[in-house]
């Protein structure tokens, strides 16, 4: 297992529309467990496989990693393969969110404040599961991702603009 670099914006990569994966093999396994690795190394609670470069539909969730909830040495990551939202509520939430491909950002998107959702798990069997407070939030965050799209696109123009410039100027400082 291998913690893999995480892209960050303004990279292209990110824009990119995941495709679905075909069977949950071994070497999905292996993707997945990479990416549980590099999501608790960045301390992060969801990850997306496309914020290690690879473009498929696979996810992976852990929200005991919020700071003080974890217990020392557990982990439970949950893998999210081909999900699908197939009902949301007409009420909204709002929440604070970042993303580790959005470092140092942080701000208010309101979503859906519950769902249902249907995806296969770690061993390709089906599931549905229905979620509230930070779980919808964070598997709709990481949906987006899924399809080319960052909390930040859900931001003002200006305010995303100013999250860009913000980016590309530490990305410009990181290089030097
Ligand atoms: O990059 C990502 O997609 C993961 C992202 C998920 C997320 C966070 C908040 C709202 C929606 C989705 C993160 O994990 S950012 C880091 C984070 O949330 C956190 C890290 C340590 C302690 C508490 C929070
Ligand atoms: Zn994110």
């Amino acid at each position: 297992m291998t913690v893999r670099p995480i892209l960050t914006a303004p990279d292209p990569r990110l824009q990119a529309v995941s495709t679905d994966v075909e069977a949950v093999t071994d070497e999905i396994r292996a993707l997945i467990a990479d990416m549980a690795d590099s999501m608790y190394q960045a301390q992060g609670i969801g990850l997306a496989a496309i914020q290690i470069g690879v473009p498929k539909r696979v996810l992976v969730i852990d929200l005991d990693q919020r700071s003080g909830d974890q217990k020392e040495g557990q982990k439970n990551p949950v893998a999210y393969i081909n999900p699908k939202i197939t009902w949301a509520s007409d009420e909204m939430a709002v929440y604070e969110e970042g993303c580790l491909s959005v470092p140092e950002i942080w701000d208010d998107v309101e979503r859906p404040a519950r769902i249902k959702a249907e995806y296969l798990d770690s061993n390709g069997n089906k599931r549905t599961l229905e979620a509230d407070g930070l779980l919808a939030t964070c598997l709709q965050h990481e949906m987006d991702h899924l399809n080319g799209v960052l909390f930040i696109d859900h931001l003002s123009r200006l305010k995303k603009s100013m999250a860009i410039k913000k980016l590309t100027k530490a990305k410009k400082l990181a290089a030097v």
